[in-house]
């Protein structure tokens, strides 16, 4: 008998499978689609494990829909953009696309080493002019739907280096990651895409998407962040303009005591009296660096000025003091705010602060308000102090403002969304060319259609400072005007990644189609992804620009669904325990620790603290793929990853269950062989064994199925695969047929999680076809019926014995079977019984007896 050896017939199955086309995408349009997606890795070097976890859930499910009669698409491929390798080139030489290539092909070999059963002839990789011409033509495509704009927006500027970085090349501090210079804002002209409009239906269609943790879809409902509310104007004293302000509290109007320009605002010098200027100036130069957060946030001290100038409440004729403030956001809204201290939590603690007025307008009970505050009451209630709207109560208030300011031209009904236009440019090279051209005669020119894709030179020099490497090239920069010939300038900005990655899915079911970006019938046909599966730090960004992308595409025809993502499953992180010294805050390599029972650091002595933290390298708890592969092979790999943790939970690394995985494993190896080579003919027979075989058969059939219905309960299904082992090896009745369906069946079930032991073990049986091309097994519900229980008898409350009869839970006959036992028979004899307790539950029957 052969020992189970992973390693040597993984190999051998990837190499048969890869040359059998096993997993190669089934096209047949009579079978129901299934399309299973892993969201594309970037190639950063190595797998992880968070990988290893996400590519296996998703192929367990793709497997399983596969072995059910689904045509199942089931690609992979790279996101392959973006900055490591570009920084790999500044600060060691390498090309980034050598970096990317060698990176692929790495893992790559790592992904086949999993036995992931992916169709790799529908590979993309988003680096690719084969792809990313159709990442240009589907800008163009936004260009021409007029959903693409050029405007001004600030980055970051390391006036060392002479150089624009990225967010994640300045450090939390604000320093250039390279030159160490304090990072500045600048201004420049920069590509939008104009996901504002579309905005409500992002967030109304999240209604759709029954298939998705509510959580994600909070998270995308918070980040569209829709306020109802009103646009009003107050006039500014002395001067031609209004300023404008937008409020969800229009029924607190009466209640203004000061307005707030953000300090960015345009009105702001305009509203400056002289003797203010100097204060004003330095104040604003004062802000520089905080973050919106912290200006925003309502535990913070606000700061603010007053600029000198003076508005004037359109409700009351009222003059009122115009400030600037930090805690007033230039992007959000008009830029500006009208400050209701009475009723709004940062207008109270500005207004305490600054000892302005408070004015109460808004009543917990109808009649009078009180004097005064201890802070803001933001309840609804009654208005109260306002006018003719006296009385009313303020959900009804609002309306009643907006219609009498719309009546009066100050104001109106508005709603605002939180979401901003999406900032495509990028000063970088390692992303798809902008393909515009900007002639002097013609303004900003699309390149045609035809001559797409604008390739990126490969000659280059990355130093990391000065222009970005594309606007240094002259030759590549200097072009002719597709439309005049005048010469012209290309464009030298690239393309954020998040779009090369909002439109990779429209793309596998037509993968290799060089002549349009896909064949509208093939992506409408796969599409929506059924399955998606990924991480939840894409939980925002990635979802939203996919979702906008594909309704702009549908919207230009090309695609006929609303929707991407059918059902999407954030999966947990995978954790591994942590040595750290609670007063250095420092962790400790386990390889440096004596006494694991009792964990100390080497350098200090002092006692460790060890937890479960997510892998990583910085925390010295990562544990690579390989080494498991190398050990246990994918197959225990896989097994323990399903089996440790529901999908969406996080999984606690644990190198005693993956041995007992491998256990497992070894244990069906040797239950198979033994049956595989034992020649006995099969008797039939009829026995209570058999049934009771059976019963557990269909039993693990029916609960597997049911497991992976629905919610990928993956871990409990391995529990009754183990079931099953068990019931196997425990059956007398191994040269019965049943025994040989038990068997089969537990190889079908396991193939979706451990598909190279399982294929291997099918072959040994004497299958020729993949165990891959089979079908999943049906639940025998006449197998289930319990047709025989066994029945405890007890006298007195201690078992006596048992016996076999009907199954049943009528008490009655239950006494009767047992009274009529010859166990009872002999206890009960010459006695008398005072009192028989049936359990039906528990199968049990006990006489209490005297004498
Ligand atoms: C007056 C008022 C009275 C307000 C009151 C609230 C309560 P959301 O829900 O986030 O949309 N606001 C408006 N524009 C702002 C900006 N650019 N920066 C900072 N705050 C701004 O919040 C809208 C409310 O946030 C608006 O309603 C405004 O304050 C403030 F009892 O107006 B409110
Ligand atoms: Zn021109």
């Amino acid at each position: 008998e052969s020992r189970y050896n992973p390693v040597k017939i993984e190999e051998k199955w990837q190499q048969t499978w890869a040359e059998q086309g096993v997993d190669t995408t089934l096209t047949d349009p009579e079978k129901p689609k299934f399309y299973a997606l892993s969201m594309f890795p970037y190639p950063s070097g190595n797998l992880h494990m968070g990988h290893v976890r996400n590519y296996t859930i998703t192929d367990v499910i793709a497997r399983v829909y596969r072995m059910r009669g689904y045509r199942v698409l089931h690609p992979m491929g790279w996101d392959a953009f973006g900055l490591p390798a570009e920084n790999a080139a500044i600060a060691r030489g390498i090309h980034p696309a050598k970096w990317t290539y060698e990176n692929i092909g790495q893992m790559k070999a790592e992904l086949r080493r999993l036995g992931l059963s992916y169709d790799w002839s529908r590979e993309v990789a988003t680096c690719s002019p084969d792809y990313y011409r159709w990442t240009q033509w589907i800008f163009l495509q936004f260009l021409q739907a007029g959903l693409a704009y050029q405007k001004e927006a600030a980055v970051n500027w390391d006036p060392v280096d002479q150089t624009v970085l990225a967010n994640e090349q300045v450090d939390s501090e604000g320093y250039s990651w390279r030159s160490g210079a304090k990072v500045e804002r600048k201004l420049l002209k920069q590509w939008f895409l104009k996901i504002t409009d579309y905005a409500e239906e992002l967030l109304q269609d999240l209604d759709k998407l029954t298939g998705w943790p509510e959580r994600v879809k909070l998270m995308q409902a918070n980040w569209i962040g829709k306020s109802v509310g009103a646009y009003l104007e107050f006039p500014i004293v002395g001067l031609d303009e209004k300023m404008a302000v937008f409020t969800t509290r229009p029924d607190t109007v009466y209640g203004v005591t000061y307005v707030v320009l953000a300090p960015e605002h345009p009105l702001t010098p305009k509203v400056t009296t002289p003797d203010r200027q100097q204060a004003v100036t330095e104040f604003i130069q004062s802000l520089e660096g905080e973050s919106d957060i912290d200006r925003t946030a309502e535990d913070k001290p606000k700061r603010g000025i007053p600029t000198g100038g003076q508005a004037i409440n359109p409700f009351t004729g009222e003059e009122i003091p115009i400030w600037i403030a930090d805690y007033v956001l230039y992007e959000y809204g008009t830029g500006a705010v009208m400050g209701v201290p009475a009723h709004d939590v940062r207008d109270f603690q500005f207004a305490t602060q600054q000892q302005l007025p408070i004015k109460v307008v808004i009543s917990p009970t109808q009649g009078e308000a009180p004097e005064r505050l201890s802070e803001a009451y933001t309840e609804p209630g009654y208005m109260v102090n306002s006018g003719m709207f006296n009385g009313a109560p303020s959900t009804q208030g609002k309306q009643a403002v907006i219609d009498y300011a719309q009546s009066q031209r100050y104001g109106k009904a508005r709603v605002q969304y939180r979401l901003r236009d999406w900032l495509i440019s990028r000063q970088r090279y390692w992303g798809v060319p902008i393909p515009v051209v900007h002639c002097p005669n013609c303004g900003t020119v699309p390149v045609p259609d035809e001559q797409l894709p604008v390739r990126l030179p490969e000659d280059v020099e990355f130093t990391g400072k000065g222009k970005s490497p594309l606007a240094q090239l002259e030759d590549w920069v200097n072009v002719d005007c597709p439309t005049c010939g005048t010469p012209a300038k290309r464009e030298t900005d690239t393309m954020d990644t998040f779009i090369d990655s909002s439109w990779y899915f429209l793309r596998y079911p037509d993968a290799k189609n060089d002549k349009a970006v896909f064949d509208s019938a093939k992506t409408n046909d796969w599409m929506p992804v059924d399955q998606y599966v990924g991480g939840i730090e894409h939980a925002i960004l990635h979802l939203l620009y996919s979702r906008f992308v594909t309704k702009v595409l549908r919207d230009r025809g090309l695609i006929n669904f609303d929707e991407p993502f059918q059902r999407l499953l954030t999966q947990g992180m995978v954790q591994a325990l942590t040595y750290k010294n609670p007063n250095t805050g420092k962790y400790v390599r386990v390889e440096q620790i004596e006494d694991i029972n009792q964990p100390t650091d080497p350098n200090t002595g002092d006692s460790l603290v060890t937890s479960y933290e997510k892998m990583s390298k910085s925390k010295y708890n990562g544990i690579a793929p390989l080494t498991v592969l190398g050990k246990y092979g994918a197959d225990t790999a896989r097994m323990f990853i399903l089996f440790k943790a529901p999908p969406e939970k996080d999984l606690e690394w644990d190198d005693a269950d993956v041995e007992g995985q491998f256990r497992f494993l070894n244990r069906v190896w040797r239950l198979v062989m033994e049956f595989a080579e034992s020649a006995s003919e099969a008797e039939a027979a009829n026995t209570k064994d058999e049934k009771d075989l059976r019963r557990a058969i269909h039993t693990a059939i029916k609960e597997i199925t049911d497991d992976l219905e629905g919610d990928y309960q993956f871990n409990t299904a391995v529990s009754e695969m183990m079931k099953l082992s068990n019931a196997l090896n425990d059956a007398s009745c191994k040269s019965s047929p049943v025994y040989a369906e038990g068997i089969k069946t537990l190889l079908l079930l396991l193939a979706p999680f451990a598909p190279h032991l399982a294929e291997e073990l099918w072959q040994a049986l004497g299958y020729q076809e993949s165990i891959h091309r089979q079908s999943w097994p049906l639940v025998d519900e006449s197998a289930l019926v319990v047709d025989e229980i066994t029945l405890v008898i007890q006298i007195m409350g201690k078992t006596r014995g048992t016996i076999e009869v009907s199954a049943t839970e009528d008490r009655a006959l239950l006494e009767q079977y047992a009274r009529d036992s010859e166990v009872a028979q002999r206890y009960i004899e010459g006695k008398e019984v005072k009192k028989v307790i049936v359990v039906p539950k528990r199968n049990l029957v006990n006489f209490v007896v005297s004498g």
